[in-house]
């Protein structure tokens, strides 16, 4: 072997043990060519050593923790630090695959980041994403938000900060929230919106069953009752839905609590994507003279392209994005002008790195954030939100879903809600700790019935419907 090539050999070595990558990633790149002109790299210079240790703060350990206080499967990402006592959290809660989230974090990113500088957000961020080759899946997103949001908190930790502080400070005093407010008759609905109002909610999402009708979000059974089941038994299982049915009682919803609460209280509703596209178009030009505070969801993610015609006909303000992860389903929907609030599910799409990033592209186009906060989110994750909620000025709402006792327990310093609001706490980091020891006493169970819930929803002659 010539010195030269020997040089260039031991060069190439030593740049693939800096990439940490070995020989399964040069066998993988060696068609390419890119190894071949690789040289020698310098060093960096080193960073000066953490105030609280020895040597550089380094990520020591990352692992998935799985727990069920509400009955909820609920994942969170505990990353630990080199400094004793110095971790953070992280919700990468996709509980339909959640099996799947913890085998990602635990088997794929924990050996990745072991060893690595937590203060390099970004950095780590992108080289997470980068890691797989094929991104932006809803499994590997949910891991990679969860360890985002984990070294969020370790940085506020490092600061002695609240995160909001280090996101750019308060521009408000607390995150006003939305209720859900369900019934199986508009009466019902009322009584119950009236209650959230006495308890100083502001903003209330309302959702009406139709007898019979597996309608989203409301009571009303689960489709067992509607005419015509008996069709399908012994070919297809499910529940069923009629969209006509469903289609034909939000207004007579909205008829109703617009005379009965009067103009001022903002009201919200969920289509939840189940539609025909020029079906939700004709509701929500129906729904205008209700003045809605935003109609959520009426296109699947799949037909987006509705929205400009929609656009161009009625002026109820839409929300949209808790089904999407990639930049490519929301980046135009907010340049174009076409949607009112963005409300991706945080840990479907990065993180707080880049809700932080679609927030301020939003803000550009009079887009305000609505971020997803239902029951699947851990309270890690709903603190997540109220530090984005404080720091961003186009702010517009936040969806909550409320945390039991043994929540609270397993998960101390969980956000309370006052007056419809969420206020942070001043403890540095997101401030939601877990014990877990009491969150082993909630073991996530798979759950035949929910998993199997979703993906069966059919119409009357056994045509599968969006969910
Ligand atoms: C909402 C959502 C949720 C989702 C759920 C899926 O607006 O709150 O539509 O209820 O259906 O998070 O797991
Ligand atoms: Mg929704």
């Amino acid at each position: 072997m010539s010195s030269t090539t020997s040089l260039r050999t031991s060069g190439r070595r030593q740049f693939l043990r800096q990439l940490g990558r070995g020989a399964a990633l040069a066998g993988l790149m060696a068609g390419t060519g890119r190894l071949m002109a690789a040289q020698p790299q310098p060093q960096p210079p080193q960073p000066p050593p953490s105030p609280a240790s020895d040597g550089p703060l380094k990520i020591t350990n990352v692992r998935a923790i799985l727990t069920a206080p509400q009955g909820i499967r609920l994942c969170v990402v505990k990353v630990e630090t080199s400094e004793p006592g110095l971790y953070g959290l992280g919700c990468a809660t996709f509980t339909q695959r959640i099996r799947l989230v913890a085998a990602a974090v635990d088997q794929y990113l924990a050996p990745f980041l072991r060893g690595k500088d937590p203060d390099n957000i970004e950095d780590l961020w992108q080289a997470m994403f980068q890691s797989s080759y094929w991104r932006n899946g809803p499994v590997l997103m949910n891991a990679l938000s969860g360890v985002d949001m984990a070294l969020w908190d370790i940085k506020g930790k490092r600061a002695n900060m609240p995160l909001y502080q280090l996101l750019g400070g308060r521009c408000r005093v607390g995150v006003p929230l939305y209720t859900h407010v369900s019934g199986s008759s508009n009466e019902q609905v009322e009584e119950r919106a009236r209650a959230a109002m006495e308890q100083g909610f502001r903003y209330i999402r309302v959702q009406v069953g139709t007898p019979g009708n597996a309608t989203y979000g409301a009571s009303g059974g689960r489709g067992a009752a509607l005419p015509g089941r008996e069709l399908l038994q012994g070919h297809f299982e499910g529940n069923l839905f009629d969209p006509v049915l469903y289609r034909n009682s939000v207004p007579r919803l909205f008829a109703h609590l617009r005379s009965a609460l009067g103009a001022d209280i903002e009201l919200l509703h969920d289509v939840h994507e189940r539609l025909a596209p020029i079906d939700a178009i004709g509701l929500c030009k129906e729904l205008e003279q209700y003045r809605l505070f935003f109609l959520e969801d009426p296109f699947a993610p799949e037909d987006v392209g509705f929205f400009r015609l929609l656009r161009q006909q009625c002026a109820t303000p839409i929300a949209m994005g808790e089904l999407f992860n990639n930049p490519n389903e929301w980046v135009e929907l907010v340049s174009g002008r076409l949607i009112d609030f963005i409300r991706c599910h945080i840990s479907q799409i990065g993180g707080i790195s880049m809700a932080r990033k679609i927030a301020a592209h939003c803000g550009f186009y009079g887009v305000r954030t609505a971020w997803h906060g239902p029951g699947d989110t851990s309270p890690v994750g709903h603190a997540a939100h109220i530090h984005l909620g404080l720091s961003t000025w186009n702010f517009g709402v936040q969806e909550f879903a409320p945390i039991n006792d043994a929540g609270r327990e397993v998960f101390p310093g969980a956000p309370q809600v006052q007056r419809g609001m969420l206020f942070a706490s001043d403890r540095p980091g997101l401030g939601v700790d877990i014990n877990e020891t009491l969150a082993a006493r909630y073991p996530i169970r798979d759950d035949p019935p929910f998993d199997l819930g979703w993906g069966r929803l059919r119409g009357r002659d056994g045509t599968i419907m969006r969910p």
